[in-house]
């Protein structure tokens, strides 16, 4: 697929809720602080280098080896980025208080952000176009979706899979939920994401984190890595991290103490993996808007479409109304998978 850059808009409406409120957080404890970025700051010799696993309100938890610290972001930061100043996955330094927080927690302030290796982002919610930083530094990007309950989104996955080669992340699809699939079904499945599975070589594992099947396959290829599993509400991201981990009981159990617990996942969240390795957990998505997608750069997204691209009568053609267009010949023929086709077009229009 194409060269990087990055996203647009997905999550469920408890997450756009969140990332509002944190917004509306951040800004007041900007004014409150007067946040000031400067470059090149030296940390202190009390320093500690560690990962951010959670958001707590305006605060963050800082994962330092083992150890868990609240930390608000410093009246002057050192970030290397002029996007979303900080997010699950960064490598910050961190400078200890003295005093403890209310629950008897360590706590320190974030001093410096490091360069980030990759980032998933999407386009803020509204009508901005600013970038909104979902995870840094995660390698893998674990699209998550059901056979049912909810029906998987094909046009999800697709925007997902831009979002991925934008931010550097290497991708891979999950459909859980395999237990509840008729085994008459089970061509047809088969068969409508043939596209990812043959044609685009995309690493596709069928789970169900009820009866277990497919663990294995998915534990492998966690195993020493850092990857971030996403995908809607409810298609079981959260169940298939606990089936192999307790991690998330324990590393979300900081964070209840400062927030009310909920049921579903609210927050994303570094989870350690017991053969080492991390895992982000994320709360569902709903939409996934691409932050900076450019026109001339979409059809490159859709990699299967260029050999018949290249058999259009016009050199410029856009595949939607142009005469003698080999890309529409060709969903019309099968040879292009034509849900992808609608992904196109839909990605066409909001540019
Ligand atoms: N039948 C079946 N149900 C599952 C499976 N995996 C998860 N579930 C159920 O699906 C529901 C949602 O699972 P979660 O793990 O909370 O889903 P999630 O993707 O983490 O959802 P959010 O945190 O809201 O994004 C729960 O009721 C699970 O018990 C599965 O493999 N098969
Ligand atoms: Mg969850
Ligand atoms: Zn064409």
């Amino acid at each position: 697929m194409p060269t990087k850059k990055s996203p647009e808009s997905t999550g469920s409406d408890e997450e756009e809720v969140q990332y509002r409120t944190r917004t509306r957080e951040h800004s007041k404890q900007t004014e409150r602080t007067h946040t000031r970025i400067k470059q090149g700051k030296i940390v202190g010799e009390k320093g500690l280098k560690g990962i951010v696993a959670t958001p707590i309100g305006p605060k963050w938890v800082v994962a330092v080896k083992e150890e868990f610290w609240i930390c608000y972001v410093s009246g002057v930061v050192d970030v290397p980025h002029t996007s979303t100043l900080i997010a699950v996955g960064d490598v910050v330094w961190i400078e200890p208080e003295r005093d403890r927080t209310e629950h008897g927690d360590l706590s320190a302030a974030i001093v410096k952000v490091e360069e980030r290796t990759t980032v998933l982002s999407r386009k803020a919610a509204g009508k901005t176009q600013r970038e909104q930083v979902l995870v840094a530094n995660v390698e893998q990007l674990g699209i998550v979706m059901a056979v049912a309950l909810p029906d998987y989104n094909k046009r999800l996955i697709d925007r997902y899979l831009i979002g991925a080669d934008k931010g550097d992340l290497e991708p891979f699809i999950v459909i859980n939920k395999f237990d509840l699939l008729d085994k008459e079904y089970y061509q047809d499945v088969m068969e409508d994401l043939k596209v990812y599975i043959d044609q685009l070589s995309i690493p596709t594992i069928f789970t169900s984190s009820k009866t277990g099947q497919g663990m294995q396959e998915l534990q492998e290829t966690l195993a020493g890595r850092s990857t971030l599993l996403t995908g809607p509400s409810g298609v079981g991201k959260s169940s298939l991290i606990n089936r192999f981990t307790d991690a998330r009981q324990r590393v979300g159990a900081i964070s209840e103490k400062y927030e009310k617990g909920r049921h579903t996942t609210t927050a994303s969240l570094v989870i350690p993996l017991p053969g080492g390795g991390i895992v982000v957990d994320s709360p569902g998505i709903r939409e996934f808007g691409i932050f900076q997608l450019d026109a001339a750069e979409l059809p490159f997204y859709f990699e299967e479409f260029t050999e018949f691209a290249l058999k259009c009568k016009f050199a410029s053609c856009s595949h939607t109304h142009e005469p003698d267009c080999a890309v529409k010949a060709a969903v019309e023929a099968g040879m292009i998978d034509e849900e992808r086709y609608v992904s196109y077009l839909n990605l066409k229009e909001t540019l």
